[in-house]
């Protein structure tokens, strides 16, 4: 078996990858377990030049290698709070007013991923496969290219994929296409992403783009991507495919489970006083739709008064990336709404919205999404989103809670049990919002089991699996 080559921008810690991070890091390193292998990527430091370039760092672990390189001060501003955080996120995101385009960010961006491929060179060996994770990295195979690795890389974007014309708005757009095609098998989260890059490679780099869909699917086993693309673009060939991203849903029912009899568990539920609890988690970040949540939970307080008093929202939003700008304004934002809206409707004894702006422990997440009767997940934009997913897999199956999902996260398109929203009608989800309060528990219990049968369906392990199986069955590049 070939080993493997993970490169992201972060790397998780030894001790991350057991469980506490969070899926993806787990998900990723069982892979690399497997197979035995190297993780490759930035060490969350800024560091002197002098430090970066003695890089990496290499940590062993069985038989996986942890390497780390640490940015200087200017590599993390270019790269990593610019270009990417500040012009890719929010145009992938579809968020073009927030964005901004600096050249010298772009040419640092180029310059990072052209020195970290460099760095993991040594590293590589002739049949390794490499697999290379979400925005950040675009240009990280053609650079590897051009050191002259043969291998098979792959490339995974783990946020939404945007529509030709606003790909457009990035002024190096065809740039960044071509560097994508650089990969020999994209991945994208949803059906729509992969539609949006082939739309732009038939007509904005005239390239060729064959759909073999499910029909080719027929032929092989069930472990291949359901959508399979061929491209011929910029003088390469490369497939596509659609990989949803899922959880490992029967660790976290039995964790959920296993928390609920714990002390802050008891505590939240004696301060709720009876009352019902809607849970939102989410990074605090502008593509997940906080404020327009705020409103529409306020729009409920306001047209249907018999709620008042009788239901709590809980938001838990850990700050992230709060040195670049429009995650100042949005924290801003969030917290003048969350008191304005708590300064109408609060009472003595009662406080409308609870927003913590904090991290929490995974385990104790999941045991408050059980305690609660509505996961409340409304993104403007989300690749896929896994706090939904959490949320039905940490349920009571005898007493289930509602998931009320937007539209636009990639979830959606298998979370057929959930309430499904627009998260730019205040109006429409405060009505799925009640619907969810006073539903049936025959009706709650017949949608937990579907969706909880979709995240069994495809769980983490069979993105991963799929994806791999993937990746090693494309020719070898000459
Ligand atoms: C990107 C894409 C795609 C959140 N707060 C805490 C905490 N979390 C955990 C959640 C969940 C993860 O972080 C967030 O994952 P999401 O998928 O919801 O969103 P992004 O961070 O934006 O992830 C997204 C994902 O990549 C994977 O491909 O789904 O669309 O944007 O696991 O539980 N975990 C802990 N404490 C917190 O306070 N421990």
């Amino acid at each position: 078996m070939a080993r493997l080559i993970v490169v992201s921008n972060r790397v998780a810690t030894p001790t991350e990858t057991k469980g506490s991070a969070g899926g993806l890091a787990v998900g990723v390193f069982g892979a690399l377990k497997d197979a035995g292998g190297v993780w490759f990527g930035w060490s969350g430091d800024v560091v002197s030049e002098t430090v970066a370039n003695a890089g990496p760092t290499l940590v062993q672990e069985g038989a996986v290698t942890f390497a780390t390189v640490g940015l200087t001060k200017k590599d993390y501003d270019q790269y990593y709070r610019g270009f990417s955080n500040a012009t890719l996120w929010p145009v992938f995101h579809y968020r073009n007013d927030l964005a901004r385009y600096e050249r010298d960010e772009y040419a640092g961006y180029r310059r990072v991923n052209a020195w970290l491929a460099h760095k993991l060179i040594k590293l590589i060996e002739p049949d390794d496969i490499i697999w290379v994770h979400d925005y950040h990295l675009i240009p990280f195979a053609e650079a590897l290219r051009g050191e002259g690795v043969r291998n098979r890389i792959g490339f995974f974007l783990h946020i939404p994929f945007p529509s030709p014309q606003v790909l457009q708005t990035i002024p190096p757009h065809d740039e960044l296409v071509k560097s994508l095609c650089c990969y020999d098998l994209l991945g994208f989260q949803t059906r729509n992403d992969q539609q949006a890059f082939h739309d732009y490679v038939a007509r904005e780099a005239h390239g060729v783009v064959r759909e073999l869909g499910l029909k080719h699917r027929q032929d092989k086993q069930d472990n291949h991507s359901e959508h399979e693309g061929e491209i011929e673009a910029y003088g390469r060939k490369l497939r596509t495919g659609v990989y949803r991203i899922g959880v490992f849903p029967d660790e976290i029912a039995e964790q959920a489970a296993r928390y609920e009899s714990r002390q802050h568990v008891l505590d939240l539920k004696q301060s709720l006083e009876g009352r019902k609890l809607i849970m939102s988690v989410d990074r605090l970040d502008y593509s997940k739709g906080l404020v327009e949540r705020f409103h529409a939970f306020e729009q409920l307080l306001e047209h249907s008064p018999e709620w008042r008093g009788k239901v709590t929202l809980v938001q838990i939003a850990p700050p992230t990336r709060s040195d670049v700008a429009s995650y100042k304004v949005i924290r801003e934002e969030l917290e003048r709404e969350a008191g304005r809206i708590n300064g109408r409707y609060s009472g003595l004894d009662y406080t409308p919205i609870r927003y913590l702006s904090q991290q929490y422990d995974r385990w104790k997440l999941m045991s408050l999404f059980r305690e609660s009767q509505i996961g409340y997940v409304t993104p403007l934009h989300d690749g896929m989103n896994l706090v939904a997913k959490e949320y039905v897999a940490a349920q009571n199956p005898d007493d289930p809670g509602v998931l009320v999902l937007s539209i636009f996260a990639g979830a959606a398109a298998e979370l057929s049990g959930a309430l499904l929203v627009n998260p730019h009608d205040a109006a429409g989800m405060s009505e799925a919002l009640e619907r969810a309060l006073s539903m049936p528990l025959a009706e709650r219990k017949a949608r937990y089991e579907t969706n909880m049968e979709a995240l069994r369906h495809n769980d983490l392990g069979v993105w991963r699996d799929r994806f791999l199986s993937d990746l090693a069955s494309v020719p070898q590049p000459r």
